[in-house]
């Protein structure tokens, strides 16, 4: 088989400006594609996007974390023949988002459900990283992660924020401590952490392109698609 491209997943807060440097990254490849998740486009994105967008839309928590997963398998298929056909693939958020957020959701209801209620109504699978993790295994693995961190009080006062559900600064706070719980940055070391915080877009693009190139994954490879597992 001739060598193929590169998988590289951008990760990040919201309004970290993983989307600004996920498209400045296709860019440079001259011969790439760059995915979206959750990918609204297609039928399972559309109902994603009515229950971000649509507050009265109510799914239960399983049912939404089951469905962005489902947007990932859509897009498996294309996602694979494009790597062999020697394109690289940017994501723009991916597994490590599904869980971050679900898990977050845990712990924010944890924290405001009511003391005096005899019966949580918090969902144990929910807080659960193996269940969590489940639906995704088997999915292509990135080869490249790159998280985007920054301060809360930094990414507050960035604009366009608290649109969608999940845009509470509250929520956030608890989203970043979920990533950096869930990501396994000691053991795994396709997964670097990238402080943006007081930095402008074209440092954050020099900093993830010095690691692009540090890791090897600016060029074709011969190594194979590799597989999300435990
Ligand atoms: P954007 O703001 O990037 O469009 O994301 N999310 C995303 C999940 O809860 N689970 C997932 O698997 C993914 C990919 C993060 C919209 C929101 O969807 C959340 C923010
Ligand atoms: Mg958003």
């Amino acid at each position: 088989m001739s060598p193929r491209g590169q998988l590289i997943l951008i990760e990040g807060l919201d309004r970290s400006g993983k989307s600004t440097q996920s498209s400045i990254l296709t860019a440079k490849f001259s011969k790439s594609k760059l995915l979206k998740f959750p990918d609204r486009t297609t039928k399972i994105g559309s109902i994603i996007n009515e229950y971000l967008t649509d507050k009265s839309v109510q799914l239960s928590d399983q049912s939404a974390h089951l469905l962005f997963s489902a947007n990932r398998w859509e897009l498996n298929n294309e996602i694979i023949q494009l790597l062999n056909e020697g394109y690289f693939i940017i994501l723009d958020r991916y597994i490590y988002s599904g869980i971050a957020y679900s898990l977050a959701k845990y712990e924010f209801s944890k924290r405001n459900a009511n003391d005096s209620t005899v019966t949580s109504t918090v969902d144990e699978q929910i807080g659960d990283v193996n269940w969590l993790i489940g639906p995704d295994l088997g999915l292509p693995k990135p080869d490249l992660t790159l998280f985007l961190t920054l301060d809360l009080a930094e990414l507050s006062n960035r604009k366009g924020w608290g649109e969608e559900r999940y845009e509470l600064q509250e929520f956030q706070t608890i989203v970043k401590k979920s990533f950096l719980r869930i990501l396994p940055t000691d053991t795994d070391d396709s997964i670097e952490i990238v402080d943006v915080n007081n930095k402008n877009i074209e440092q954050v693009t020099k900093l993830i392109w010095d690691i692009v190139e540090k890791k090897g994954v600016n060029a074709l490879t011969e190594n194979p698609i590799k597989k999300v597992s435990i």
